[in-house]
């Protein structure tokens, strides 16, 4: 099985690539940047994304949009994690953060088209974002979110410790298990 997986960002192509190796299915990365609608879940964020690809990739394909809730921030950035990265990053989410709470989750949401419907698959992990910047593989916020259960950012771990725990295998997990029993 091959699945065409539409994303700009080289390091979720690499984490779905070594999770669908494990599964026997090839990921096959169209590289692009797509508009993104403004919206208050990430939910929305994926489903509309997709849609309007549609008009565009006429075979069955998937996209994802994950985002960093902070509890102590009531959900900030979540679905504007994109723009707070860019703009303020992850120092200016400790600053935020300075004498709060540190819980944290990331989520993660693929939607996929068949080919005439959509569907949509929710990975969630919870964590706390750390007290530093620590690591150097990984991306985006990586180097300041400490999975549940570890000590660790996901910017200290190897791509096979992320997967894991991470938000995006637990919603591909979700998406596999639909096809397997398409
Ligand atoms: P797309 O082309 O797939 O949209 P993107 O990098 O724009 O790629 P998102 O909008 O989903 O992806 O990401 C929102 C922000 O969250 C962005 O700054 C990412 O770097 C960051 N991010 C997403 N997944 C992450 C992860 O697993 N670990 C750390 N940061 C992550």
């Amino acid at each position: 099985m091959k699945l065409l997986f539409v994303t700009s960002n080289s390091h979720k192509y690499e984490e779905i690539r070594h999770y669908l190796a494990g599964e026997k299915i090839e990921c096959k990365w169209k590289k692009m940047k797509y508009e993104e609608i403004q919206a208050e879940t990430t939910d929305e964020v994926s489903l509309e994304s997709l849609k309007i690809l549609t008009n565009e990739i006429r075979e069955p394909f998937f996209l994802e949009d994950t985002g960093l809730y902070i509890d102590a921030l009531n959900g900030f950035p979540g679905p504007y994690s994109s723009y707070v990265f860019k703009t303020v990053g992850n120092e200016g989410i400790l600053h935020l953060l300075h004498g709060k709470e540190r819980e944290a989750s990331f989520i993660t949401v693929v939607s996929y088209y068949d080919g005439k419907e959509y569907f949509q698959f929710r990975g969630e992990c919870k964590g706390a974002i750390s007290k530093n910047i620590r690591g150097n593989t990984g991306f985006g916020y990586d180097p300041i979110f400490i999975p549940e259960g570890y000590d660790s950012t996901y910017a200290e771990m190897t791509i096979g410790e992320k997967n894991r725990t991470s938000h995006r295998i637990r919603a591909m997990e979700k998406f596999v298990a639909h096809l397997k029993i398409e």
